[in-house]
């Protein structure tokens, strides 16, 4: 947790790190009876195992809006409240997309390598790129908050937007494709959104990607764990597919050998947010959701499966 929700938790509650203490089981058996509230976020789990050790916790607040390393099925059955952090991250997401984006289909990172190998002195120019945005069908993967802003943005492109989630979306403009296979097979440009979890595990698998097909580009902005990293590795090296543009990966921080030694691959280290602008206001939503439960005023971004007011 950064240094700003740190203090802030510091100076108004009894605060204790699970992080920096090395006996994970000594510190739940010490201090998890009189824990109310966690604050997490990163790669850190909060499971059904941690939140069983801790009998008084009424509040998890998740830094990040995706919140797959929270069991916040689990939390709602026992009365937990689960936040996230929505919209403030929202718009440098999708900015950091269409820099992505744009990095994977005019190769730039390519060639400014090339030219701080000091090869357009020595070699000339760096060669024509194959792809272009030029005429292209981008296909997005859940259409939700960060999925329009980054459609907002390709639509001031002049890219055509469509569309794939669970659901057709009431007042949305775009095509809606029922299938992932069908909108994979409509579109040039297909850019997941989608978050990490159950439900979206792999669903971009060897079959979305042989129906993107040898021009298509895939960029991946959500969770790692939705697209087969094994399938992907042997499409880009195939050429099943043009090209693909990561921030996130399955098993984050690792990055498969492969994948860094694919040249029609852009590799990003989860930059998404990743400005001190963006992360201090997701930094303060953590401590404003903690300071507003347990003052008696309620979360002020619940997660659907933990709805506040709670039902029944
Ligand atoms: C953060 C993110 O890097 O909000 C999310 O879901 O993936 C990113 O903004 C991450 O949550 C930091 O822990």
């Amino acid at each position: 947790m950064m240094p700003l929700v740190m203090e802030q938790l510091e100076n108004r509650f009894t605060l204790h790190k699970l992080n920096e203490i090395g006996d994970r089981d000594a510190f739940l058996a010490e201090f998890g009876p009189r824990i109310r509230a966690v604050a997490t976020g990163g790669h850190a789990k909060t499971d059904a195992a941690l939140m069983s050790k801790l009998p008084k916790l009424e509040i998890v607040a998740n830094f990040g809006v995706g919140y797959d390393t929270v069991d916040a099925a689990w939390a709602g059955q026992h009365g937990i409240v689960v936040t996230n952090t929505p919209d403030v991250l929202t718009e440098e997401v999708a900015d950091t997309c269409l820099g992505l984006l744009l990095m994977t289909v005019r190769e730039l990172s390519a060639s400014e390598r090339y030219l701080r190998a000091g090869k357009w002195e020595k070699q000339g120019p760096y060669p024509l790129t194959h792809n272009t945005l030029r005429g292209k069908t981008v296909g997005i993967l859940a259409l939700g908050r960060i999925g329009k802003a980054i459609a907002t943005r390709c639509e001031a492109f002049g890219l055509t937007v469509v569309y794939h989630g669970r659901n057709e979306q009431k007042g949305v403009s775009y095509k809606y494709y029922p299938t992932l296979v069908g909108m994979a097979e409509a579109c040039d440009i297909l850019i997941s959104v989608a978050p990490g979890g159950a439900d979206t595990f792999h669903i971009i698998d060897a079959e979305v990607l042989r129906a993107l097909g040898p021009q298509g580009v895939l960029i991946n902005i959500g969770r790692g764990t939705v697209v087969d990293e094994g399938a992907l590795i042997n499409a880009l090296q195939n050429k099943v597919i043009a090209a693909a543009g990561l921030d996130v990966f399955e098993k984050e921080p690792h990055v498969p050998a492969e994948l860094m030694a694919l040249e029609n691959a852009v590799l990003l280290p989860h930059v998404g947010s990743a400005s001190h602008h963006t992360r201090n206001l997701m930094g303060q939503l953590v401590v404003d959701n903690i300071t507003s439960f347990l003052s008696g005023k309620g979360p002020l971004t619940p997660v659907a499966e933990t709805p506040w007011p709670r039902k029944g």
